[in-house]
């Protein structure tokens, strides 16, 4: 029997590679959008046919994860075996700005979905994702970071995350719910939104190279990262969903980089060398051979309480999940930056 999947945010980076992966291995797969004044369809076109949707084994259904009878109404409906719950206000920046909002949406939905679970009488039918983050470690206390360092959220969103994260354990301990939470740690793809430092400087970097005058603002260079290809990523939650008994488990490369580190790789991904200049605020990247300024800092992106170093060890999922990633570094810049190039190159507006 074909299993059936439900994906919360569906519509986003880690959703679409999930609905792709789960159709690839024969899953019916139904997603949750949300309504909005226009379409936000962009990353699930190969998967979604509007026309024939009724009869495709890819559904969508309107909902809100705020909503919690919306979210029992679809659990019912759909009547899924594993449910993936990826839905957030994903933005650490945002989330100083929009405290309130991102504990609703980020830790209440996970309890709200789990509590859904519940009043279907899916504890024991229905298996659990939850997307937790490396954020949860925050100020690290330990390096490199895996399941048993202890958490120090930094953000609004990392506090959100941790009552998630707990409420998994809760349920699974309390009323045997098959629940896992996959901390992963950034992985960023040509689908990654705009406003996390990945893309923006992909995009800015493809912009400047062919041809446009801007420069790249950024805010902290020396922030570092653990960062990997999220269609790997996606295919560690299936992983997850599919043993004898639930866990949680960190996904990572297992390599840190700087901010700083990112510009470069992305830079000499179009053949331009960046040499720094000057400190802090006033801290600027020069293209080596032509002396224009092509990096600067810009305070306005520095975040009230920042995360200094993020390093995963992912020895647990290797062992138990069989999973590895397998994309470097500089790989997954030079994938970014050549896929948004070519968007340019063919007059795209890049989203
Ligand atoms: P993303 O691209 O920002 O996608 C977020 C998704 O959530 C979008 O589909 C968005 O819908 C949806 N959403 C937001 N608020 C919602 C609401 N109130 N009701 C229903 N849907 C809502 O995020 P991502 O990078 O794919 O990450 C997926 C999950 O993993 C998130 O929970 C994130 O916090 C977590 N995570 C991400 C990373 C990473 O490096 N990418 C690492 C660790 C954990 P719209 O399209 O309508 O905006
Ligand atoms: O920032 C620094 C910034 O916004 C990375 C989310 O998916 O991964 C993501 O959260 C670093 C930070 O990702 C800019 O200060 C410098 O140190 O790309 P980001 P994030 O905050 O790590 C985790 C695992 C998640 O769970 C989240 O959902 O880069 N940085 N200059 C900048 N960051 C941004 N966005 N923009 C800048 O201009």
């Amino acid at each position: 029997m074909a299993k059936t999947a439900l994906i919360t945010g569906v519509t986003g980076q880690d959703g679409s590679f999930l609905a792709e992966l789960l159709l690839e291995k024969g899953y019916s797969v139904h997603g949750v959008r949300r309504s909005s004044s226009l379409q936000n369809l962009d990353r699930i076109r190969g998967v979604f046919d509007p026309v024939h949707s009724e009869r495709s084994s890819f559904r969508l259904h309107y909902g809100d994860v705020t909503d919690a009878s919306n979210m029992r109404r679809v659990i019912d409906e759909c009547e899924p075996d594993e449910v993936y719950h990826l839905a957030a206000q994903s933005h650490v920046k945002v989330s100083f700005d929009e405290p309130e909002y991102t504990a609703n949406v980020d830790a209440l939905s996970t309890l709200r979905l789990l509590d859904a679970i519940r009043a279907v009488g899916g504890e024991k039918s229905i298996r659990f994702y939850q997307a937790s983050t490396s954020e949860l470690f925050g100020k690290v206390q330990e390096t490199p970071q895996t399941e048993t360092t202890p958490f120090y959220p930094r953000s609004p969103y990392a506090v959100a995350k941790l009552y998630a994260y707990w409420s998994v354990v809760n349920y699974r301990e309390a009323y045997g719910v098959y629940a896992c939470n996959g901390i992963l740690f950034n992985h960023e793809s040509e689908r990654r939104g705009l406003t996390f430092v990945t893309r923006k400087v992909s995009s800015v970097v493809a912009k400047i190279n062919n041809g446009s005058d801007e420069t790249l603002h950024l805010g902290n260079l020396d922030a570092k990262r653990d960062w990997g290809y999220a269609p790997e990523y996606v295919d560690a939650m299936w992983r997850m969903l599919q043993r004898d008994e639930p866990s949680d488990y960190v996904i990572a490369t297992g390599e840190t980089h700087s901010v700083r580190e990112l510009v470069e790789a992305a830079f000499a991904a179009v053949g331009i060398e960046i040499a720094w200049e000057g400190a802090g605020v006033d801290e600027v990247g020069k293209c080596k051979k032509t002396g224009r300024t092509l990096v600067k800092v810009d305070p306005w992106y520095y975040r009230p309480t920042e995360v200094d170093l993020l390093l995963g060890d992912p020895s647990k999922a290797q062992r138990e999940l069989g999973w590895t990633s397998k994309t470097k570094f500089e790989e997954l810049v030079r994938i970014m930056v050549e896929s948004d190039n070519r968007a340019i190159a063919q007059g795209q507006v890049l989203r």
